[in-house]
């Protein structure tokens, strides 16, 4: 077993201590006890034929995408293979050495990748660095492969998280974070005037740190931006974006929750003329056709619907440059080789194939980088002495790659301070079932470059309202009908008065004072304030304008005036009744 796994592990606050940590320990007790009682112990670097020492690197790759994950071994480990053949094949690149990649399938789960980490460091010969893709799992890995100072380096890891030196002392990426589509969105949620978007996400790291690094440079845009989680089943987190009448939406999941998401979006009728998605750029082309094992509830051709128009945005991956860079190969050429070894396969759908470029230029990278310890090692030190406790060393190869700088097939490869890559982005539209590139991004300057292919909107009716728009409009009645009203309203009145006068003129006769005239009186003041009520009920008319504050004391008068009307009416015609019944019961 080797002395550093006896080494004391530092205990992380309970509070947030992970299911993977529990397993760590466990594993950090067992193995060096089973190392020991089945004799298994790492073999040294041995020498190959022609005389040149094995330079042991470990490598896990996601080959299949589980539940929810990225399989981007499927291209990724072909492309790192392709970079082992070139560098070994240059004579000026490790002389003496040859490299050696040991390799495993973390299924782009944290718990096996945890396992396969183990694998490395106690069975075998040392591994002097090691690589990791997607998110989840180069997040455990990073975090414990400083345990034993050894130093990662991620083809495919997009987290913002992973950026936090403190939390993940050893790593580098050549994979941009996913923060780097952030100002896209935000610069073309401005260009088309969106004051209101909304986030689904899935409830992983790499998608939580995304989504909030994303509503704070909404917030200082003056951009309202809402959030929605969810964990596997999207159904009642998309319900709740239609429930919120949610226009623009922004995507954060992986390829499988991607679909299941989609879907829900057809059922819940959020595609179309209203509706604008953004996804993430990496999923192969045709990710949006249901897959037999999945068994979601659309058909393709609903998929198909859905999926039509929408955006996706993604850092550039492959360079452009016609100038080979330090591989002796243009970027062009990566993929044409690349393509080849993999047999001329239906590449656009291979899980990985936009970031091989970007594991390609990770091992050069990393052979550069012992190229570089090489040359600082002091004699006798050599690169094959390298353990897990020599800390100087391991120091030496953390400088090394720190100070990278070179041109790989995927633009140039240097790290920022936190072991970020930086890049441009490139916006993507679905138009007739078919990705173009519309536009690029510089993060550094904050422009757009479009393409000739241009933005293309449902029914070619330009983009649509961030949300439903509520536009306040007069109502008003015609002045034909407003008219007609109150010349009845006026004869209502007329005939009140006329009856008023009646009543007061022939109130001495008997049939008068036997009906209550009192009462009929009041009914009479009534009719003809419900009657008058009629001319403020129709105003303002057509071609009539009226201020705010007029406007305001027209409802009330109208309202009042009705009400005091017909409780005259009413009242009085009930204390008719009333009293009619008291002289009939007393009789
Ligand atoms: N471009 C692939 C990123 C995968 C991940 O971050 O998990």
């Amino acid at each position: 077993a080797r002395g550093c796994a006896t080494r004391p592990m530092r205990a992380p606050p309970a509070s947030s201590w992970p299911p993977w940590r529990s397993q760590l320990l466990l594993l950090l007790l067992i193995f060096p006890l089973s190392s020991a009682f089945f004799g298994i112990s790492s073999e040294e670097s041995h020498t190959d034929d022609d005389g040149r020492v094995h330079l042991h690197v470990g490598g896990v790759f996601p080959m299949e995408a589980g539940a929810g994950g990225w399989p981007g071994g499927q291209a990724c480990l072909p492309a790192v293979e392709m970079a082992l053949e070139h560098i070994n094949n240059k004579t000026d690149v490790l002389p003496g050495y040859k490299l050696h990649l040991n390799q495993s399938n973390s299924k782009c789960q944290p718990g096996l990748a945890i396992q396969e980490l183990y694998k490395f460091v106690y069975e075998g010969p040392n591994k002097l660095m090691l690589l990791a893709g997607c998110s989840p799992v180069t997040t455990v890995i990073a975090e414990t492969a400083p345990e034993w100072n050894l130093v990662v380096i991620s083809y495919g890891a997009s987290s913002p998280a992973l950026s936090d030196r403190a939390r993940f002392p050893r790593l580098f990426r050549t994979h941009p974070s996913a923060n780097m589509q952030n100002p896209t969105r935000v610069d073309l949620f401005e260009m088309f005037k969106w004051k209101r978007i909304s986030i689904l996400q899935s409830v992983e790291e790499v998608f939580t740190t995304t989504a909030k690094d994303l509503e704070e440079l909404c917030k200082k845009k003056g951009i309202r931006a809402e959030r929605q989680s969810f964990y596997g089943d999207p159904t009642d987190a998309v319900r709740t974006l239609a429930r919120q009448d949610a226009r623009i939406i922004v995507g954060l999941f992986y390829v499988t929750e991607a679909r299941r998401v989609l879907c829900q979006a057809f059922k819940q009728g959020l595609y179309g003329r209203k509706y604008v998605w953004f996804f993430i750029g990496w999923y192969a082309d045709t990710w949006y056709e249901p897959q037999p094992d999945e068994h979601l509830s659309c058909t393709r051709e609903e998929m198909r619907k859905a999926a039509e128009f929408h955006f996706t945005t993604e850092s550039i991956m492959l360079s452009k440059d016609v100038e080979p860079g330090v591989s002796g190969i243009t970027g062009r050429q990566f993929e044409d080789m690349l393509r080849k070894k993999l047999n001329n396969t239906d590449v656009a759908n291979l899980g990985g194939w936009p970031e091989a470029p970007l594991a390609y230029d990770a091992l050069w990278a990393l052979a550069l980088a012992f190229n570089c310890t090489r040359s600082h090692l002091k004699a006798p030190l050599k690169l094959e002495d390298f353990t897990y406790t020599n800390l100087g060393m391991a120091q030496l190869l953390f400088d090394c790659v720190k100070n990278t700088s070179f041109k790989g097939v995927s633009g140039n490869v240097k790290f920022s301070d936190s072991g970020d890559r930086i890049a441009k982005t490139q916006i993507e539209q679905l138009q007739g079932g078919r990705y173009v590139v519309v536009g690029r991004y510089d993060n550094s300057f904050h422009k757009f470059t479009w393409t000739e292919d241009e933005i293309r909107w449902p029914q070619n009716k330009g983009p649509p309202p961030d949300s439903t728009i509520i536009r306040e409009s007069l109502l008003t009645v015609s002045n034909g009908l407003y008219f007609v009203v109150c010349l009845l309203a006026f004869f209502g009145v007329v005939l009140s008065v006329a009856c008023f006068i009646f009543n007061t003129k022939y109130g001495y006769r008997g049939v008068i004072v036997q009906s209550q005239p009192q009462c009929n009186n009041i009914l009479l003041a009534g009719s003809a304030l419900c009657s008058a009520s009629l001319f403020l009920m129709g105003l303002p008319a057509e071609g009539i304008h009226l201020s705010d504050a007029e406007f305001t004391m027209l409802c009330h008068s109208r309202i009042s005036i009705l009400m005091i009307g017909f409780t005259f009416a009413y009242g009085s015609m009930f204390a008719k009744v009333w009293i009619v019944h008291r002289i009939g019961a007393s009789e």
